[in-house]
């Protein structure tokens, strides 16, 4: 079978129509439609034709032009020539500490054509480049969780009891943030079977209760939903702890022989320090939800069995690590931590893999190799240092410095789609000298370039695809050629390698198909049951063996089993309650713990709703914004965006009309939608839009494309993880 990967899912290529198609994948359950619209961007007008080089930036004007300017053609390998020149010089000038290297964004899917991958391997061939940390998507619990539970539960994925636990558990299911099966589509890396709905369904056939808490009615996926504010989790979490401590329903002895902090938690929630007991009440007032409410969940939790899921939203936010922390307080307490199908989970449904009960395929990449610059950053601090050359940044304990960044190089991700503050972070990406990208379409990133180079679409090249979180291995093949002046990142680097000498380093004497079936037999090293090279060309696929049941763990089973004899790679060897670093008068979440506060807590209150950016239904991210389900996804030509209609009312904004979202960092344009959905004081506005930001006669920039990233807050979730914080912005609405 001839099947084309992508991080939907797979699809089958069909050949007999006019052109070539793309169907769902028979052997998948639940394909998605998204991906299925691929084909539609190979002539699309947003397609990058050829090679280009901003026009101010070949006379000389140090990136002042960059976002505004136009571009000159270029032949692909006079622009090879200028890249390999720029690397050559600013790493004589500044040495390799200058250049920020293709740092963050999702690709496409393809263990060959990996762009990061390609980009990396040749910068650290020439000498290293400044790297950043963790990601977008799980940064900020991914640094908390060592310190509360360790470093082997830090991945996210890592802190979930599997599906078959919970459904044969059938625990009371509370989850913050919900589970949206829009996100189940996607898995990095792509799949073969979308299995996150029939999970779903077999909980539910087989009596699970469910109670979604979040400010949109969507994200419950069965069971009921209650209305939260976003950003105050943490505080209905410790409300419900609080019930459970003056209820005598905490077992203590049990909880102080598995966590350290339970003394200080106790007085925290009894409000030894600030005077304020963490009530029901008092949550009421922040959280919106009924004290009796808050009452009746936490007497539920602790009669268990229970599992509170964590949306990873929750930690992508201002004070994200808050809810996290307060979730495994609660857990512990309520004596739900640990047991089979119970405690926590942290992300079911966020992507196709979490809590799938899946031998994990785990395979070889285009390895990077070493890097021989030390230098980072935490992901999401990338203006920062591009504003703040030699400055510092507390990180998890430490302090870094930030390099001083003369070139910046990317392939296959799109900072304008996806760093917050988006008017700020184009002001700070005027200071390096210059700016390579390699796209496929003409993103915002593209248009913030110097050198743009035109990569070959996925479906314009052979590869194998696997996600080291799932069980599939695909072929994914080539629908068609890309157009001439077009070539695959590795081709277009190959080009940049042998200008500095390094193309037999680089490509290791390999062919494209060469690397590929070099990589297949790496999976068959690491997994001998899988077919040889040949007949998994003629098949298109290969699956690993459903897993035998002692192969799926559950987080902590050991630890709980017997504490003594399984510690955990904490200080204490347990559950840290109060981290000692974490909860440091100065660090945000230890200041928040004598006096819990929304996430939004630094915004203007006169600005009256809060801005919730969760990921688009229609498109992965920036990416498919050309393709038909995403086209669908937009009115009046505009991204849109869903709000109470008492909202929209008072605002005297129209059903279905243009309007703008605005607040002191930036302005953007929607169409708005009524929905009873939403919770009052709330503004839905997905990601995917592409940033294109224009000056208005007042001299303000209003972004036409609808990005949410315009209006974003850019403040490090703390001083500990420095994650991301989409979360926590409040805004305006007002008709256009
Ligand atoms: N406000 C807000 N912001 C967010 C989020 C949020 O929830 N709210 N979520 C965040 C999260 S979790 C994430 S992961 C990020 C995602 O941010 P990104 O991963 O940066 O977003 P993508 O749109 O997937 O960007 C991938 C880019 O790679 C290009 N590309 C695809 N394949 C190839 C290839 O083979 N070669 C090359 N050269 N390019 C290729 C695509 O065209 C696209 O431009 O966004 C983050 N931003
Ligand atoms: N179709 C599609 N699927 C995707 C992606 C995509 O771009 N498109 N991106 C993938 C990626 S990279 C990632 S990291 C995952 C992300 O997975 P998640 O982080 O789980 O997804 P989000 O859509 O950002 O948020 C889920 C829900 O959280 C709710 N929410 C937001 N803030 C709060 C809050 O403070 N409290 C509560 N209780 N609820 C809140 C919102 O209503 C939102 O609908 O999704 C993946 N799946
Ligand atoms: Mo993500």
């Amino acid at each position: 079978m001839e099947l084309f990967a992508s991080h939907f899912g797979t699809y089958e290529i069909a050949r007999d129509a006019g052109g070539p198609e793309l169907r769902p994948f028979r052997l998948d359950p639940a394909p998605s439609e998204v991906g299925a619209g691929f084909l539609a961007l190979a002539d699309h007008p947003t397609r990058i034709r050829g090679a280009m080089v901003r026009r101010g930036w070949l006379a000389g004007d140090g990136g002042a032009g960059r976002g505004n300017d136009d571009f000159v053609a270029l032949d692909l390998e006079a622009a090879c020539g200028l890249a390999a020149r720029e690397l050559m010089r600013v790493r004589a000038t500044h040495g390799n500490r200058a250049i920020f290297g293709g740092a963050y964004g999702w690709g496409s899917a393809g263990r060959f054509h990996h762009p990061q991958s390609q980009l990396k391997k040749l910068l650290n061939l020439a000498g290293g480049f400044v790297s950043a940390r963790n990601t977008y998507s799980y940064g900020t619990a991914k640094v908390l969780i060592p310190h509360l539970v360790g470093a082997a539960y830090s991945d996210p994925g890592a802190f979930n009891p599997s599906w078959d636990r919970i459904t044969a558990t059938r625990p009371f299911l509370l989850s913050f943030g919900g589970m949206r099966l829009a996100n189940a589509q996607v898995e990095a890396g792509g799949t073969g079977a979308h299995r996150t709905r029939s999970w779903i369904e077999a909980f539910a056939a087989a009596g699970g209760e469910m109670t979604t808490l979040s400010p949109d009615g969507r994200d419950a996926p069965m069971g009921d939903h209650l209305p939260l504010n976003a950003g105050t989790d943490a505080i209905a979490l410790l409300a419900m702890a609080h019930v459970l401590l003056v209820e005598n329903r905490v077992d203590e002895p049990a909880v102080r022989r598995i966590a350290a902090g339970y003394d200080g938690i106790r007085a925290l929630l009894l409000g030894h320090g600030d005077g304020q007991p963490k009530t029901p009440a008092w949550a009421e007032a922040l959280t919106g939800l009924p004290a009796e409410r808050i009452t009746a969940l936490a007497r539920r939790l602790s009669e268990g069995p229970a599992l509170i899921n964590l949306a990873w939203s929750l930690q992508r936010a201002v004070a994200g690590e808050q809810p996290y922390w307060a979730a495994v307080v609660l857990a512990t307490l309520a004596g739900q931590i640990g047991r089979a199908g119970c405690g926590i989970a942290c992300g079911l449904s966020a992507v196709s893999s979490v809590g799938n009960p899946l031998r994990r395929l785990r395979g070889p990449a285009f390895e990077q190799g070493p890097n021989p610059v030390p230098d980072y950053i935490p992901v999401a601090r990338i203006t920062e240092m591009l504003e703040r050359p030699g400055g510092t940044i507390p990180y998890n304990g430490e302090t870094l410095s930030l390099p001083d960044i003369r070139l910046v190089w990317w392939a296959g991700g799109n900072p304008f789609h996806h760093h917050q503050d988006l008017n700020r972070l184009a002001r700070a990406w005027r200071r390096p000298e210059t700016v390579i990208v390699h796209d496929s379409v003409w993103t915002a990133t593209a248009r913030h370039a110097d050198i743009v180079f035109p990569s070959a679409l996925p479906f314009e090249r052979d590869d194998i695809a696997a996600s080291s979180r799932d069980d599939w291995i695909v072929r994914s093949s080539r629908v068609m050629a890309p157009p001439e002046g077009i070539e695959t990142d590795h081709a277009i680097l190959s080009r940049i390698a042998a200008r500095l000498g390094l193309k037999d380093a680089f490509t290791e004497g390999r062919s494209e198909a060469g690397w590929i079936a070099h990589l297949y037999e790496g999976y068959r090293t690491a997994f001998p049951e899988l077919p040889d090279w040949e007949t998994f060309c003629a098949t298109g696929h290969a699956k690993l063996a459903d897993p035998a049941p002692a192969e799926v763990t559950q987080p902590l089973e050991a630890f709980l089993s017997d504490p003594e004899a399984h510690p955990l790679a904490t200080p204490s060897g347990r559950i840290e309650l109060m981290p000692a670093l974490v909860t440091r008068p100065d660090m945000r979440l230890g200041s928040a713990l004598s006096q819990p506060r929304p996430s939004d807590l630094e915004e203007d209150p006169a600005l009256p709703l809060r801005l919730l950016s969760p990921q688009p239904e229609t498109r992965l991210h920036s990416q498919l914004d050309g393709a038909p389900a995403a086209e669908a996804s937009r009115q009046l030509g505009c991204e849109v965006a869903r709000l109470h209609p008492s909202d929209m009312a008072h605002a005297g904004v129209a059903d279905g009309t243009r309007a703008l979202l605005e607040n002191p960092r930036g302005a953007v344009l929607v169409v708005a939608r009524a929905d009873g959905r939403v919770m009052p004081g709330h503004v839905v506005l997905p990601t995917g839009g592409w940033y294109r930001p224009e000056h208005q006669p007042d001299g303000r920039l209003l972004d036409l494309g609808g990005n949410p990233n315009t209006l974003t807050r850019d403040a490090g979730a703390s001083e500990l993880s420095q994650g991301a914080s989409a979360g926590g912005a409040r805004v305006a609405l007002r008709p256009a």
